[in-house]
């Protein structure tokens, strides 16, 4: 068998289904700086930028930032900066190779210098909700911005500083993490002034890429690709139209440029995403090793539409003209694609961040209207459940939260449900303050849960 070529600059003008950058690479411009280089953005933004330069605006090349490991810079600084992004659903998948990454960085002194040359007028990250809890940390996003727009102020050169994670007013709330810490004599009249953080939503379902990826790619694409994406064919950007420089025409990529993003980012976090977490958590529970797998079980399928049609869409303002029921229709479509398996482990992790944004502000509005939320509040229970590590059927679930080790630490030593979600509430900070009323209920719901297992449990919930 003869070796397969490895992907890289000169491999492209060979490539045939494969579609390669049609402009002269050579020829880009650093305009933008992308800080955290994992696959959702080499498979979201970085599409729709490469729409931009194919259309002949080269001013937008992008140095990318990956500081927690080296791994990004590792495999495509041998490739060029280049991978392919595979797109699959039953019916086939797209190769794509963008060509807008220019160079990788992997620490946080060269991150500060890239962000500061005037040169640069976008910034984008995505460096998940984690990211956003611990930004008053020195080496922290908002830390390194900081320290970076001390620079742009004395160059008087203004930025726009995009956050692409999904967090309801992720721009808004990275804008005042920035500013707590811009301690600079006149930095956040300045930044307040020049610099820019539009909101924005993200959505592609875009999986870490395995072992297995990459023997499929190799096999279909005739080359070796080291760090290739794997992702849904769906993709959807909208961006809040505020920006203090010029930027990307993202338009041109199909991305949606709006005044108000919020709309689009609730409903997509409140439905989407719940959805997301509560297959995850009950199909772990049921054994379920993927999202596909879980939602094609007709119990938790129906489950997730009764929770989103009774309990979640009633407390919504979905975005103008939005048909929220052909929009639920596709969430359950798009979790179906088994061409891109997506781990209910992948989905389920960090729920302590995650959470707080997809199923406590629907919770709240539940309550605070006095209706009741059984299906939402069995979803709490669901998270701490698989927090105690078993499935159903005895095997471990194994899932990284490294934010849910306060609730791990009681639930060494309490064996009560009721008292642990007591516990839950009074001793950490995870959750904000929950009526007593609903703690009640929903320490008698995960003492069901316990007691009867999750069959029983989401049955009383089905109505036919
Ligand atoms: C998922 C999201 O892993 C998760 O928590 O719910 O990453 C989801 O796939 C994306 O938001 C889809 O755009």
């Amino acid at each position: 068998m003869t070796e397969l070529p490895r992907l890289n600059a000169s491999l492209l003008a060979q490539l045939e289904n494969v579609r390669v950058p049609t402009y002269p690479r050579a020829e880009l411009q650093t305009g933008m700086v992308h800080i955290g280089l994992g696959a959702f953005h080499r498979a979201h933004q970085a599409i729709y930028t490469e729409r931009v330069l194919n259309g002949g605006d080269l001013r937008w090349g992008t140095v990318g930032a990956s500081l927690r490991t080296t791994n990004a810079r590792d495999a495509l600084a041998t490739q060029d900066y280049l991978y392919t992004v595979c797109a699959r659903d039953q019916d086939g998948f797209e190769l794509q190779i963008p060509g807008g990454l220019v160079n990788i960085l992997a620490d946080a002194d060269a991150l500060i210098a890239a962000i500061a040359d005037p040169q640069v007028r976008v910034v984008t990250l995505t460096i998940t909700e984690k990211g956003y809890q611990d930004a008053d940390r020195a080496g922290s996003a908002a830390g390194i911005l900081a320290l970076a727009l001390t620079h742009r102020m004395e160059s008087r050169a203004p930025l726009s500083i995009l956050s692409c994670d999904n967090l309801t007013g992720n721009g808004r709330i990275l804008g005042e993490s920035v500013l707590a810490l811009c301690a600079a004599p006149g930095l956040a009249s300045w930044v307040k002034d020049h610099v820019a953080f539009p909101n924005s939503m993200v959505d592609r379902i875009t999986p870490q890429t395995t072992a297995a990826d990459r023997t499929w790619l190799n096999t279909v694409a005739g080359y070796t690709d080291a760090s290739p994406v794997v992702c849904e064919t769906f993709s959807q950007w909208v961006i809040e139209d505020d920006f203090r420089t010029d930027r990307p025409e993202w338009e041109a990529g199909g991305a949606l440029l709006v005044k108000d993003v919020a709309p689009y980012e609730r409903a997509k976090l409140r439905l989407l995403n719940l959805s997301h977490s509560l297959l995850a958590y009950l199909g772990l529970l049921k054994g379920y090793e993927t999202i596909h797998e879980a939602v094609n079980d007709a119990e938790l399928r129906g489950f997730v539409l009764q929770t989103l049609d009774g309990e979640v869409m009633p407390h919504l303002e979905a975005p103008a003209g939005m048909d929220v029921n052909a929009y639920i229709a596709s969430i359950l479509r798009r979790f179906g694609n088994d061409a891109v398996p997506y781990r209910t482990a992948q989905v389920a992790s960090d729920g302590s961040h995650k959470l707080p944004q997809r199923l406590f502000p629907t919770l709240k509005a539940a309550w605070a209207a006095g209706e009741p939320a059984p299906r939402l509040e069995l979803a709490l229970c669901a998270w701490l459940q698989t927090l105690k590590g078993k499935a159903e059927d005895g095997s471990s679930i194994t899932y990284d939260d490294p934010g849910a080790e306060p609730v791990r630490g009681l639930l060494r030593t309490l064996e009560d449900p009721e008292a642990l979600v007591q516990a839950v509430a009074r001793e950490t900070t995870l959750w904000p303050a929950f009526p007593q009323d609903a703690l009640l209920r929903i320490g008698k719901t995960l003492a069901r849960l316990t007691n009867t297992g999750i069959s029983a449990a989401l049955t009383p919930l089905l109505t036919r």
